[in-house]
């Protein structure tokens, strides 16, 4: 009998699909359609006229006839197929029809689809009409089922709910591709659904908060995040909003003095330039943005379509509502201003030995008068060094470049702790109350992989995060995933897929990785870029991920193509000095901004303010490198993230220009072979998405059966139920403690369970009505 099947792991026939295997059982058929690759490299739909031993005659769409390789033909899929909604259903999984499929639904508007567990969302680069309440309300009740960040923030909601576990919902893309767009519309759906309190209000004025103190335009993006970020939002019972926290990753700071044409600094210095009311304006001396040298240094200060005065606007009223008070808020406008000031200050040879002085001009005093120090103070700090010598204290004056160098250390210090600082306050605004349940979804936006003409130690940081990123993606949806599969013991050819385990080491070995090896030449008095360089071609020659360059260059191999880096600037960059001239300067103005930021700073570096003097050089300082401080902070995402029930979403830059209604193939192309995604459905195809224990199966679906199992162990009664719903064998196997479906599968048992709980409870209501 059926049903007494015996409870050992179902063997159903191998499946042997080859990785892009569909093209070599194709058999080719006359009439049939096919995918041809014109030497431009773009991909065109033919029909086969004929074939006659290794080369076939085809059809293009121009009624042009080819005489063509029979290899080099692609299979299509039927019309039928044209635009599925989910990767998974095309019977021919190539790399032209996945493009096609895509593109088809990018010029209906459709800019998300499924590729198995991963959504995939194309930049529309324009507004579409698929968010907003009715929306919302659609796939809350389920009545639309078209895939969506809606719906994949829906099925963590109830994930969370039923399985008592904290989600994760995991964007990535490069630069531009729409990560934090998405990551908006996913807290939009969250507000929606867990609102009530009003802290989701809160929660989602953020959004402009950050993009205006941590978002500025680069090449690649006008709204470029120059951090990254995980906000994790807190659960009640109920399921309502309680609270969240926000947490930051590495500001690129450098931004804030230098930036390259074309670029700006970040959005709020010109929105206060631009937005300021006039009181506002006369009590800080506030010019316009072309009048600071750190904002005109680009020659770029509007963004087409962007009203800097309205953002301002935008973000006075947000910061309201995350209750930083009027008084906090004319704080942060004085630091901004403080920041755009000391960029104009200037310095004066004093003497024969080429020893500068600050300027005593306008900038100087507006300065002094912003952050409440003295100007003589203020002067001297910018333009000497004390120093410990033995028991004594000498001061050494400084020459020019380096006494740019602390005016612009100071100017980026002032700002990374204002960031800080702003998101601390935040925090404490969102603060989750005392009636914790434990229960979160975190969403995490960091910046995306980038590649520019010239690459520096920002770009070395943000790939080196990318590329943790996407071991994260390959461990869930590829390792884990299939070694469940074996472990479990049920039938399964393995999928291979990219790994980036090696690039990882490159960055990440000890003693001989590019992190370790950078922290080793910062701490080297005498080391320099060159220096960096040198050791690196010296010690990772034989490492495949990585190449030696001319000069103070390298290249390395990331998952999302080759990335040459200049060394210029990266050791200052990773020690990030700031002298305590600079930091007792902060410790004794007379706002209370400075002084916080001081007292951060020195409790980061375990000194107290009056205790012996940073060295030049750094070596006794016990501060950490930007770049180990930065391996750290990953470290303890990846483990945070570890714990939960990841969601992933993949977004694609269709094109470089930021234009709607572009579809760039070989660009699209190039980002679904990095990150996977043909591999993912590929996996999915075959495997088995959801899966459940024997005990959890048969206690969730047990009481359905007919007959009285109560005796039996939960392997067979999980059988048991399986037969008695008739899920065709095919659909899923039975692992040594586990069961293993086919997507879908669940849903059917899930319903009936619903139905039939729901019915036992009304019929029960019915009953008290009676007895009433
Ligand atoms: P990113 O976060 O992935 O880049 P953004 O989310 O900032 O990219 O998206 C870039 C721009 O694309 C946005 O400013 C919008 O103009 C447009 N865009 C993205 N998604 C949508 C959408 N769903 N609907 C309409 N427009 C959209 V970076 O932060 O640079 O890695 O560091
Ligand atoms: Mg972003």
């Amino acid at each position: 009998l059926d049903s007494l099947a015996p409870p050992v792991p179902s063997v159903s026939a191998s499946r042997t699909e080859h990785r892009w295997g569909d093209t070599t059982s194709y058999a080719v058929k006359k009439k049939l359609q096919s995918w041809f690759q014109l030497p431009n490299g773009r991909w065109e739909l033919g029909k086969i006229l004929s074939t006659s031993g290794t080369e076939s005659v085809i059809s293009l769409p121009d009624e042009k006839v080819l005489k063509v390789k029979t290899e080099s033909l692609v299979p299509a899929n039927p019309d039928i197929l044209d635009g599925v909604d989910d990767l998974m259903q095309l019977s021919y999984l190539n790399e032209p029809s996945v493009l096609y499929n895509l593109q088809y639904r990018y010029n209906q508007n459709m800019i998300y689809t499924k590729a198995g567990p991963v959504l995939v969302a194309i930049n529309p680069f324009k507004k579409v009409p698929l968010y907003g309440n009715e929306y919302i309300e659609a796939y809350k009740r389920k009545t639309n089922d078209n895939p969506h960040v809606y719906a994949i923030t829906d099925t963590a909601i109830r994930e969370m709910i039923r399985d008592e576990v904290n989600q994760s919902i995991i964007i990535s893309g490069e630069s531009g591709a729409g990560k934090t767009e998405t990551a908006k519309i996913a807290m939009q759906y969250l507000a929606a659904l867990g609102g009530g309190s009003g802290i989701e209000n809160e929660i989602l004025k953020t959004n402009p908060i950050l993009e205006a103190f941590g978002n500025a335009k680069t090449l690649r993006n006008d709204n470029s995040s120059r951090f990254g970020k995980l906000i994790e939002i807190h659960f009640s019972e109920t399921g309502k909003i309680s609270g969240a926290r926000i947490q930051t990753f590495l500001l690129e700071k450098s931004r804030v003095v230098q930036c390259t044409e074309g670029e700006r600094s970040y959005h709020i210095f010109y929105q206060l330039c631009a937005g300021a009311p006039s009181a506002l304006r006369e009590k800080l001396n506030l010019k316009s943005a072309s009048e600071y040298k750190y904002l005109s240094q680009s020659n770029c200060y509007s963004i087409t379509g962007v009203n800097d005065a309205e953002q301002f606007r935008i973000v006075m009223e947000a910061l309201d509502v995350v209750h930083i008070s009027k008084e906090d808020q004319r704080s942060v406008f004085a630091m901004l201003t403080a920041v755009l000031w000391l960029g104009n200050i200037s310095f004066n040879v004093i003497d024969n030995e080429n020893h500068v002085e600050a300027l005593a001009d306008e900038s100087l005093f507006t300065v002094a008068e912003l952050i409440g120090c003295d100007v003589e103070e203020l002067k001297l700090a910018l333009s000497t060094r004390k120093m410990r010598v033995g028991n004594d204290s000498i001061v050494q004056k400084l020459k020019l470049s380096q006494a740019i160098d602390t005016r612009d250390a100071l100017a980026k210090s002032l700002y990374a702790c204002l960031f800080e600082w702003l998101v601390e306050q935040i925090n404490k605004s969102l603060a989750v109350g005392k009636r914790r349940t434990g229960r979160s979804i975190s969403i995490l936006d960091i910046y995306g992989f980038e590649s520019f003409d010239r690459n520096s130690f920002e770009q070395f940081c943000i790939n080196y995060a990318n590329e943790r990123l996407q071991q994260h993606f390959n461990r869930h949806l590829f390792k884990l995933e299939q070694e469940e599969y074996i472990q479990d013991g049920i039938d399964w050819t393995k999928v291979e897929f990219e790994d980036n385990q090696d690039c990882l080491c490159l960055f990440e070995k000890k003693p001989l990785g590019l992190l370790s090896l950078l922290d080793e030449e910062s701490t080297f008095p005498n080391g320099t870029d060159l220096t960096f360089a040198n050791k690196l071609k010296q010690h990772l020659k034989s490492n495949s991920s990585f190449r030696g360059e001319r000069d103070k260059a390298f290249t390395v191999c990331h998952y999302a193509g080759e990335v040459t880096y200049d060394t210029s600037g990266f050791l200052e960059k990773n020690r990030d000095l700031l002298h305590m001239d600079s930091i007792q300067l902060m410790s004794s103005c007379s706002c209370h901004l400075p002084q916080i930021f001081a007292s951060n700073m020195l409790a980061q570096s375990g000194k107290p303010v009056t205790g012996p003097l940073y060295k030049s050089s750094g070596a006794d300082s016990q501060k950490l490198s930007v770049a180990t401080k930065f391996k750290g902070q990953l470290f303890q995402l990846m483990h945070r993230l570890e714990n939960t029930t990841p969601h992933f979403i993949r977004c694609i830059k269709p094109n470089n220009l930021q234009s709607p209604g572009v579809y760039e193939q070989e660009l699209v192309l190039q980002q679904l072979r990095c990150c996977g995604v043909l591999e993912v459905v590929r996996i999915s195809r075959s495997g088995f998405p959801t899966r459940m224990s024997h005990q959890k199966f048969s206690r969730r679906y047990g009481f359905l059966l007919l007959e009285n199992v109560a005796s039996q162990d939960p392997l067979s009664v999980s059988v048991a139920i399986l037969h008695q719903f008739n899920i065709l064998p095919e659909m899923y196997q039975v692992g040594y403690t586990k069961l293993f479906f086919r997507t879908g599968q669940i849903g059917v048992l899930e319903d009936t369970r619903n139905r039939t709980l729901h019915g036992v409870l009304r019929v029960q209501s019915c009953f008290r009505g009676h007895q009433a």
